[in-house]
């Protein structure tokens, strides 16, 4: 198994921290490929709990290399500031490796990110704020800066002198900001150039000596299948791509090398920020699922919106992903509705849709169409086994499994480590 990726198979929020750190023991390096601080993976060891943004969770696995590839994008005050953080905790940071390719995350983004937000009103993504948008475009217009500039002053002040020419037109003209001075730009950011220098690599060439000898790398990503920039619901979607082609891009990586791609999902639906949800609850049963299964954003700390499992969205990730299998996660949290009713395929226009529409219009008019599955009122927190689950979370796991179009390697029941079922 020399390399594998992780990825959250619906719209973020699936539990991937806690399944990284689960795999953690068990691999050499554990790479974040895209995204940056907008993520937030949840990890719980013992009592202790932690809340990664920009790490890899892997940093919680002391044999194992944490890595923060080309494809993220690097607010370098939130980096430190983290490290710091799990320093004071006692977790040794130091195997940490940044890619200089990776694109840094300037104050001038963090600006124009929100001030876009609010510019848009009502038509607003609802982004987590952290300037993840205007990096990633600033990356494609080939006016990025990137780690590697920390080290070369005169490119650093050239480049931000030349990034800010459009943003000050643009905050000046259309939203009536005042200038950013690119001189400050460059003195903050060259503050942060020393400290962060021990950790800059070229970590393609670490990652690929490291699989070809036989080491195991794992590719976590940020977000999820439905925020994906190219195959989630655009534009309400993240700006990166987090489906399992990213790990490639996002750390220089062939496919080739990649045997294994888990997508995690949760055993109902949750979405944070906006756009088309088909299964989404404005009942007492998703205010259920909100406050039994803690869906509130691990950044933003904003509400999640949630609904039923929709197995289209499964089935799509298999498809976009290539997935191998599945870790179902959250199971636990669905113990206590006598039944379970399961979005098997969509409505649209008065046709039956099997498979996830390619068109935003059609997929803003999707109706779930729904299957009632019997559920179980068992505490299932200390299952160790599939044989342990109750008959009907059982039948609920299985029914799953056949419409997603994967097996189910693994079943969380809790957010600790060892809550969690593995089948073999
Ligand atoms: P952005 O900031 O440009 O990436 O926002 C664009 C959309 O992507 C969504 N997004 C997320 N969705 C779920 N979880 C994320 N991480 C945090 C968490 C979110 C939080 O773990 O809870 O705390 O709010 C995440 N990051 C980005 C975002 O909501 C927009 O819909
Ligand atoms: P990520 O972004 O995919 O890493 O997921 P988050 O950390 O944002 O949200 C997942 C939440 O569910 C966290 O609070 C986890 O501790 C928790 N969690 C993960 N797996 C399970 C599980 O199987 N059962 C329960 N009850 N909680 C879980
Ligand atoms: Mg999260």
């Amino acid at each position: 198994m020399p390399a594998l990726v992780l990825l959250g198979a619906q719209w973020g929020d699936e539990g991937k921290g806690k399944a990284t750190d689960l795999l953690g023991g068990s691999v050499d390096y554990v790479v974040r490929y895209q995204g940056g601080n907008n993520a937030g993976h949840t990890v719980v060891v013992g009592d202790q709990k932690y809340a990664l943004h920009l790490l890899p969770s892997g940093i919680l696995s002391p044999g194992c290399t944490p890595v923060i590839g080309n494809g993220v994008v690097v607010d370098p005050a939130v980096l430190l500031s983290e490290l710091s953080g799990l320093n004071d905790r006692g977790v040794d940071t130091s195997k940490l490796l940044i890619s200089g390719n990776a694109h840094l995350i300037t104050p001038y983004n963090v600006t124009v990110d929100k001030v876009t937000e609010r510019f848009l009103g009502k038509r607003k993504i609802g982004t987590t704020g952290r300037g993840i948008g205007p990096t990633y475009a600033d990356k494609i217009n080939r006016v990025g800066i990137r780690v590697q500039d920390l080290y070369d002053e005169s490119i650093l002040e050239q480049k931000v002198e030349a990034a800010l020419e459009q943003k000050n037109q643009l905050l000046a003209k259309v939203f009536n900001r005042r200038a950013i001075e690119s001189g400050k730009i460059v003195e903050e950011m060259l503050q942060y150039a020393e400290q962060i220098k021990p950790y800059v690599a070229d970590t393609t060439l670490v990652l690929n000596n490291a699989i070809d000898a036989g080491k195991v790398v794992l590719f976590e990503g940020g977000q999820g299948t439905l925020l994906d920039v190219d195959h989630g619901t655009y534009p309400f979607v993240t700006s990166s791509n987090p489906t399992a082609g990213g790990a490639c891009t996002g750390a220089g990586v062939g496919p080739t090398k990649i045997s294994r791609v888990i997508g995690i999902l949760k055993a109902y639906t949750t979405r944070v920020g906006a756009g088309p949800f088909p299964t989404e609850l404005f009942d007492e049963d998703g205010e259920a699922l909100r406050r039994i299964g803690g869906e509130r954003g691990v950044t933003t700390g904003r509400d999640r919106r949630c609904g039923w499992f929709d197995a289209v969205i499964a089935r799509y990730a298999t498809r976009v992903n290539g997935l191998t299998d599945f870790f179902l996660t959250k199971l636990d949290v669905l113990t206590g509705w006598e039944q379970i009713p399961v979005c098997v395929a969509y409505e649209i226009d008065g046709q039956r849709v099997e498979e996830l529409p390619y068109s935003q219009t059609d997929f803003h008019h999707a109706k779930p169409v729904y299957e009632m599955l019997p559920g179980w009122s068992e505490d299932i927190t200390k299952a160790k086994t599939f044989a342990d689950l109750p008959k009907n979370a059982q039948a609920y796991v299985k029914a799953l499994e056949d419409m997603s179009g994967a097996p189910i390697s693994a079943i969380g029941v809790g957010p600790g480590r060892t809550e969690t079922i593995e089948i073999n």
